[in-house]
């Protein structure tokens, strides 16, 4: 938009007063962030209505993106810089006295997601408007995001994270939006006079949602989409409502949006997890037929207008909601409203863990959803009936959608949608060959992949600025909004002046990082020293522990030869564990021991340092990932279905030391063997270890030496403050069969941080390889990934950037 530095002041002021009847001198940092925040909430209003006047207007076929989770992040920055007002906006506010930079730590980062199916939807989201997509986000309004963390004697402590606590600029309630999501009672069927059959339902609790809607701004092209996210109320009550039992309903209801569950990559079949993921599904398909009635087209078109995406499993029963509309509100027939369903639906599997695999059991669905549960036997019945007519009837038990009591929501899934799509090449194959293989031989032409991506909005403008102010000078601003223009940084290669100025930029970022690091946790790290980072989830099949064991093994290698040539490191873990995961919490313990002891040894210097940032998140992320050296991505190949981190540290300049698993392969393809340091066992001899049952992790404890040592070093008190987690931890290594091949990958892994020590060594060739990384990145952005989306399985408009 167009904004003189001169009129935003004017406005500012305004805006202050009308809000806070406040002057400048009067207003704090917390008043001028929401005066901002309302500021350009008044600059969209225009474009926000004129955008859905239009996708109305124009009749465009619209997606809504179901997820449970959307991890944002601060919106103020990301705001300002799809607007084209960033620059101008920092100038007045410091004209005012004002430092943006402390108003952006006003607001709370809303976490409301585990990780990246979570970051994923956010990315999707701002990628959608940029790409002119006409696509909405739909999801909860949790009162209380992701807990914070908090390490108390080493140990992780959940807090809550109550982000709502000072009111969220962003949001409109939309009250006269609010839908009525019924649960519980009991249903029949009768005739009605037109020849259909109508539900009638008795005692059931019937429960409002309220939509909360925020703007999604394109970045400069004047499109802002929506975020929908709902909030369950209890309806308003008739006189005749007992006041106690009002309060009690009260607790009841609004507990449905309270939380969000904080298992990644794992299922809790819990009723309230199950009542969250109804209750958004249902208010998100009421409003968009409702929307979509606006139309006048009849609804026997709803598909060649909605498209409806289901992200993961969590929102399959958009399926059969969809099935319940059609058929008892719009009396539709069974055949045509499967076949308008199966038409709207599509879904993305993210995982291949069995635990994260949802199954719920049909007793649980019954009382809950007593009708949707009749709609989820006719749809089984009916796969059973038609397709044993066409294939074996092994492969249809195998298949469908009832089983031992459960109902297996990615069956459903994909048995209701017209597309399933898996989140990176490597990982797709898997899904069609081992997982989803009877699927596959059922329905070989549903199954596509579309290789998740990150926004180089917010994870290099803003994450970024020096580096994104270098690489402008140097081909310019096109990569914004067409990110493989980055490959023309590959003239650069050679160029000694780009190369210092690149190794400047990452230089600069890391003293940043340390003065935070020392600043929040009190202790000092060189930013000399390689910093080598993993920052996810903490799971077992990420391995951390791989990464902890090496740097005990450097540490005794340094006890014993002080004199040893190391290059100084810096190792950065960042990881939240699930609340009830015992064995991940018992590594975040080991991790921080182990912190203790390296970095309180005066034997060590400043060789070896490990920093566990307190609270991952993506505000922390904004400030690693510019720092970091080196991208650790360690997971037992063909365990992380993609990956995103890996993605957002490639783009930053960091060289992945990483195992052929998810996006990592795809990365490797894109840099070139010469620009990747890759260890580990392949997805394939994974596969062929538990087909053999030959992996034998106690031999490798036995027989080779340095293991030997680092492993006793968990039980012998070496690490004081961890002996129990030590000794659960060895005895899961090396006695419980090592699930993820944490000692068969080791010597591999330890050769392959030998090889990152000795490149590092060498400036020119360390740092042309992070600019082949940078360059090569742009093949990354979720702007592609999300047109991929639109043209293959939406079949919606999109401002298409050649690749
Ligand atoms: C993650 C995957 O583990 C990761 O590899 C992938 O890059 C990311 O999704 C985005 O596609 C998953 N997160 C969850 C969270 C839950 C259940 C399953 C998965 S898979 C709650």
């Amino acid at each position: 938009m167009d904004l003189s530095k001169h009129k935003f002041k004017a406005d500012f002021k305004k805006m202050l007063t009308e809000v806070y009847s406040m002057g400048l001198k009067e207003s704090e940092a917390t008043e001028q962030f929401f005066t901002l925040g309302n500021l350009i909430r008044s600059y969209i209003a225009k474009n926000w209505s004129k955008t859905n006047q239009a996708y109305i207007e124009k009749k465009k076929k619209q997606v809504y993106y179901f997820s449970m989770e959307f991890l944002l992040g601060r919106m103020l920055k990301s705001n300002l810089l799809n607007l084209g007002i960033l620059e101008t906006v920092r100038d007045g506010l410091g004209d005012l006295g004002i430092d943006l930079e402390a108003l952006v730590q006003i607001e709370p980062d809303p976490g409301l997601g585990n990780g990246g199916l979570g970051r994923l939807a956010a990315c999707f989201i701002d990628s959608m408007a940029t790409s002119e997509i006409p696509a909405h986000g739909n999801g909860i309004r949790y009162k209380y995001g992701l807990f914070k963390q908090k390490f108390v004697n080493g140990y992780q402590v959940e807090l809550p994270e109550n982000w709502l606590q000072n009111g969220n600029v962003w949001e409109t309630r939309k009250m006269h939006a609010a839908v009525t999501v019924r649960f519980y009672g009991h249903v029949w069927l009768e005739h009605s006079g037109e020849g259909h059959l109508v539900p009638h339902y008795e005692d059931a609790q019937e429960v409002l949602a309220v939509p909360y809607d925020s703007a999604v701004i394109g970045f400069d092209n004047e499109i802002v989409n929506t975020l929908r996210l709902w909030s369950a109320e209890v309806p308003p009550q008739d006189e005749s409502t007992d006041y106690w039992s009002f309060i009690h309903q009260r607790n009841e209801i609004e507990s449905i949006s309270e939380v969000l569950y904080p298992d990644d990559s794992n299922y809790e079949g819990r009723l309230l997890r199950l009542k969250q993921e109804y209750f958004f599904v249902s208010a998100g398909v009421q409003s968009i037929i409702r929307h979509y009635k606006k139309m006048h087209l009849g609804i026997e078109h709803l598909a060649e207008k909605v498209a409806i995406h289901i992200n993961d499993t969590h929102p399959a029963l958009c399926i059969p909601e969809l099935m319940r509309i059609l058929l008892d509100e719009e009396h539709m027939d069974w055949e045509h409203a499967w076949h308008l369903t199966i038409n709207t639906m599509s879904y993305t599997n993210h995982t291949i863990m069995a635990e994260a695999m949802e199954k719920w059991p049909i007793e649980m669905i019954q009382t809950l959803l007593p009708r949707i549960v009749q709609i989820i036997h006719e749809i089984d019945r009916r796969y059973v009936m038609e397709m044993g007519r066409l294939f074996d009837s092994k492969l249809i038990q195998s298949t469908r959608i009832v089983e031992g009591g459960h109902v297996r929501m990615a069956h459903m899934a994909i048995i209701g949608s017209h597309s399933i799509n898996g989140v990176a090449q490597l990982h797709t194959n898997i899904l069609k060959e081992k997982v989803l293989h009877p699927f596959c031989l059922i329905y070989p032409s549903k199954f596509n992949n579309k290789t998740n991506g990150i926004t180089q909005r917010r994870w290099l403008m803003l994450a970024n600025e020096p580096l994104r102010h270098l690489i402008d000078r140097k081909i310019g601003n096109e990569w914004a909004t067409m990110p493989t223009e980055l490959k023309m940084l590959k003239a650069f290669r050679e160029d000694k002046r780009t190369l210092q100025e690149l190794a400047e930029v990452k230089h600069q970022n890391k003293v940043r990082f340390a003065r935070f690091v020392d600043q929040s946790m009190g202790l000092e790290i060189n930013p000399e020293a390689i910093f080598d980072v993993q920052i996810k989830r903490l799971h077992a099949y990420k391995r951390q522990l791989l990464n902890l064991l090496h740097i005990l093994s450097l540490y005794f290698k340094l006890k014993d030869h002080p004199e040893a040539d190391l290059y100084p490191h810096v190792f950065i873990f960042g990881a939240k564990a699930a609340p009830s995961y015992t064995y991940a919490k018992q590594i975040i313990k080991l991790i921080n021991s182990v912190a203790d002891l390296i970095n309180h040894d005066p034997d060590i210097h400043d060789k070896l340092k490990l920093v566990f940032v307190e609270n991952y998140g993506v505000s922390l992320a904004e400030k690693i990932i510019p720092a970091a050296d080196v991208s650790e991505q360690i997971s037992l190949a063909s365990k992380e279905a993609s990956g995103t981190s890996n993605m957002k540290l490639m783009l930053n300049g960091a060289i992945t030391l990483a195992t052929l698993d998810g996006a990592n392969v795809e990365i490797k393809e894109h840099v070139g063997e010469d620009n990747i340091v890759l260890f580990g066992l392949r997805a394939d001899e994974v596969y062929h270890y538990y087909n053999e049952g030959t992996y034998h992790a106690h031999d490798y404890y036995e027989k080779n030496q340095v293991l030997h040592r680092v492993l006793n070093a968990l039980i012998d008190g070496t690490i004081p403050g961890a002996e129990a987690e030590g000794n659960a931890i060895f005895d899961s290594l090396v006695s419980y069969g090592d699930e993820y091949f944490v000692l068969r990958d080791f010597d591999d892994y330890a050769a392959a941080q030998g090889r990152i020590d000795r490149l590092y060594r060498d400036p020119l060739i360390w740092q042309k390889m992070a600019l082949i990384n940078i360059a090569s990145a742009g093949i990354f952005s979720s702007d592609y990934t999300v047109q991929q989306y639109a043209s293959q399985i939406w079949d919606v408009s999109s401002k298409v950037h050649r690749i």
